[in-house]
């Protein structure tokens, strides 16, 4: 029987190319997301190039019912999900604290801590009973390390590594593994959204360099989730090669 994976954050970026290389690869596939078309037009795509059987659910990560209802309607082989892509996440504003928006923290620390706890919280059960599992964490560079302006994206992710690091913990005795995948700039719609649509402003921020682009962190992901039973990635820390670290760049 084919493995079963579930991703948030499937409609676009990381999440939405690390659905297609899944499904290249041998997973049938649960994409979720808020923007239901979206999850629609992939679905169909991926059903046109591939063998994978996928469906979509439509939900907010922040929403601790939504997030129930969405994974009590899962019926049959659905049920029984391989592997968890935590992947839903987002910066918001890019002010120091001093200036900050309250409701940008609020957004960036629900969706990417809480709303990752949420996910967790339900899929993980069922993967103890079952004694195996794999969940893989979007974690980021800026949970290492910090940049001005970035305070409560860095301690959201900052909060991520060290969850995944307890949950490898938690889920030693059964068997299921736990990772976290750390990348540095990736070019997809992250910029955009940190800027609230402002699409000159996300443009500069790859100007001048080759930053990453979502298959690269996809093909991570490949990687980690080809691995022997024996062998647990525990994280991986991927840069552009313009990039080191969270505040040098190399521009042309
Ligand atoms: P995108 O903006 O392209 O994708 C973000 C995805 O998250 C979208 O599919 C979006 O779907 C989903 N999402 C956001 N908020 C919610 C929510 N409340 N409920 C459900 N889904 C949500 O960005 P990336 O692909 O770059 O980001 C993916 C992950 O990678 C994030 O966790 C990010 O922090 C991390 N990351 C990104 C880096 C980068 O430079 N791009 C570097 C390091 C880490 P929808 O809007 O449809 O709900
Ligand atoms: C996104 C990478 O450090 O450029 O996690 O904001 S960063």
């Amino acid at each position: 029987m084919k493995k079963i994976a579930l991703i948030t954050g499937a409609t676009s970026g990381i999440g939405k190319a690390t659905a297609q290389i899944l499904a290249e690869n041998g997973y049938d596939l649960i994409i979720t997301g808020r923007r239901g078309e979206l999850l629609n037009d992939l679905s169909l795509n991926i059903r046109s190039v591939t063998d994978a059987d996928v469906i979509s659910i439509c939900f907010d990560v922040r929403d601790m019912n939504q997030v129930e209802n969405a994974i009590n309607s899962l019926t049959g082989k659905w049920t029984e999900i391989d592997l968890l892509i935590n992947n839903a996440g987002l910066a918001v504003g890019f002010e120091p604290v001093h200036l900050g928006v309250v409701d940008d923290w609020e957004r960036m620390i629900d969706t990417n801590v809480k709303g990752l706890l949420y996910i967790s919280r339900l899929i993980s059960a069922g993967m103890v009973l079952r004694r195996s599992g794999h969940i893989i964490n979007l974690s980021s560079v800026a949970s290492r390390d910090v940049y001005p302006n970035g305070a409560a994206y860095c301690g959201s992710k900052h909060a991520v590594q060290a969850i995944t690091k307890a949950m490898r913990i938690e889920l030693l005795q059964y068997g299921i593994k736990v990772s976290s995948i750390s990348p540095g700039m990736v070019d997809t719609e992250f910029s955009k959204v940190r800027f609230k649509g402002d699409q000159d402003r996300a443009d500069n921020v790859y100007k001048g360099l080759t930053p990453l682009y979502a298959v690269d962190i996809a093909e991570a992901i490949l990687f980690m989730v080809t691995r022997p039973k024996h062998v647990n990635i525990d994280d991986i820390l991927i840069m552009p090669t313009d990039q080191a670290g969270t505040r040098d760049y190399h521009r042309r």
